[in-house]
């Protein structure tokens, strides 16, 4: 919006009274009514997936070819995931192991809400190995996974049952992250994991399409996925001791999961009902330098992205909430270059019971030429401060995103402030809109 400057703060002015008149009133929302089947599970945007692959395969680049337990660009792969989980509302933990004299990690992320006695848990062993950046095995499968957590919160999903994630570490040598984890939780723990869906290589370049055939409801959850899209699956037989699903099995947990192939090679008749070349292997690649971001099938990673999104919906029985009374201030707010002051963008919220939710979500919409510069955070009225987002490399133009707080310990009515700074020299913007939604 460019007004002169009285003009724009006069306009501000009668926007921002406006913006707060408009807001969805409480009492203007229908009351939560709930429902039998699970909801429509989202489209889990290929797009986005990718981009977590490339970020994987940068940290490859910049650790010495590889993303290896031990490794620095292990370590650099969860501080990307963890951070990803952490701006959307996760609750994460860190555990650390020690295997081949090295530290190793398991990245484990749960879901605010549902019945803590009834655990959904999706998972992925996100190590590589020594050889090569491992993007197929398994960028692939730890990058659907983070990409169908973040569905969940965009969605604000409050499913029946609690969602819990984990990324698993030294999965390569031996399945050493999820082996330690699991023997880690104590039997009451282990009773509440309803199930465990395990994806490990799911978008190799010769693709088949595989189902693990452990627990019958969790196969046949897969099985309807792909037979609404016309296409056959084959049962997962090789699998059953080579991934991280192993230990949850030998545990008694209900596993499940998908996979798309490694070095056995394609029959014919495969060929012909999946495509892709016969006699040659899922993935030529497996274990090997190649396995970089040109390793991928995207159509096997989208299915299998999405396939990952529809289980999780459909096995943790989601009843979705219609999102809460929001607020919303359209006011343009000038963000002066580094080194100037933050500055804030004020909503008054009223009529809201009780405290803000676990899930409080934060839209922005700031126009800026290099959005990396940003710091953004959310001022609760108490004058608490959430980070929101960091200062980054990120040399893209404006910032159209959400975040999902857990600010259930904030009282929901008052004066709630977007607050950012611009730390880096030489780009400017403004914030557009924001709005906070409870
Ligand atoms: N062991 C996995 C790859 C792998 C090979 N066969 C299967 C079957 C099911 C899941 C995974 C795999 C790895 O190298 O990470
Ligand atoms: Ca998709
Ligand atoms: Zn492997
Ligand atoms: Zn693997």
């Amino acid at each position: 919006m460019s007004l002169s400057v009285s003009r724009r703060l006069a306009a501000a002015t009668a926007i921002a009274v406006a913006g707060l008149l408009a807001a969805t009133s409480p009492a203007a929302l229908a009351a939560p009514t709930a429902v039998t089947a699970a909801p429509t599970p989202p489209d889990i945007p290929l797009a986005n997936v990718k981009a977590h692959l490339a970020q994987f395969q940068t940290i490859a680049t910049n650790n010495g070819g590889n993303r290896a337990h031990g490794r620095a660009g292990y370590k650099a792969s969860i501080d990307y995931v963890k951070a990803k989980l952490d701006a959307a509302g996760f609750t994460t933990s860190l555990q650390t192991f020690t295997s081949s004299g090295a530290t190793g990690y398991n990245l484990i992320a749960d879901w605010p809400g549902g019945d803590p006695n009834s655990v959904l848990m999706s998972g992925s062993h996100l190590d590589s190995v020594t050889s090569g950046p491992g993007i197929n095995d398994n960028g692939s499968g730890s990058a659907a996974v983070l990409e169908a957590a973040l569905a969940v919160s965009r969605a604000g999903l409050q499913p029946t049952k609690h969602l819990r994630f984990g990324w698993w570490g030294a999965e390569e040598l031996g399945l050493v992250g999820s082996k330690y984890y699991v023997n880690s939780l104590p039997a009451a723990e282990k009773a509440k994991i309803s199930g465990y869906l395990n994806f490990d290589m799911i978008g190799s370049p010769n693709p088949g399409y595989f189902v693990y055939d452990d627990d019958p409801t969790i196969e046949q959850t897969f099985k309807n996925y792909y037979a609404g899209l016309g296409i056959p699956t084959e049962i997962e037989t090789e699998g059953d001791g080579r991934s991280d699903h192993a230990p949850f099995k030998s545990a008694g947990i209900p596993v499940g999961g998908l996979f798309s192939g490694a070095d056995y090679t394609k029959t014919a008749a495969q060929a012909q009902k999946w495509g892709g070349t016969s006699g040659q292997a899922f993935d030529r690649c497996y274990h090997s330098s190649c396995d970089t971001t040109a390793n991928i099938n995207d159509t096997a990673l989208d299915r299998n992205a999405d396939a990952i999104a529809y289980a999780i919906w459909n096995l943790g029985a989601a009843t979705p909430v219609p999102p809460g009374p929001s607020f919303e201030n359209t006011a343009d707010v000038n963000i002066p270059d580094s080194p100037g002051a933050a500055v804030t963008s004020p909503i008054t919220v009223s009529g809201v019971a009780g405290n803000a939710p676990a899930t409080t979500k934060v839209d922005v919409n700031i126009v800026h030429t290099y959005r990396g510069d940003l710091v953004i955070d959310l001022i609760a009225p108490d004058g608490t401060a959430y980070r929101l987002k960091n200062s980054s490399s990120d040399s893209a133009d404006n910032l159209v995103t959400s975040y999902t707080v857990n600010a259930s310990s904030e009282v929901a009515n008052g004066v709630w402030k977007l607050q950012v700074k611009d730390v880096a020299a030489q780009d400017v913007g403004y914030i557009n809109s924001w709005k906070i939604t409870f």
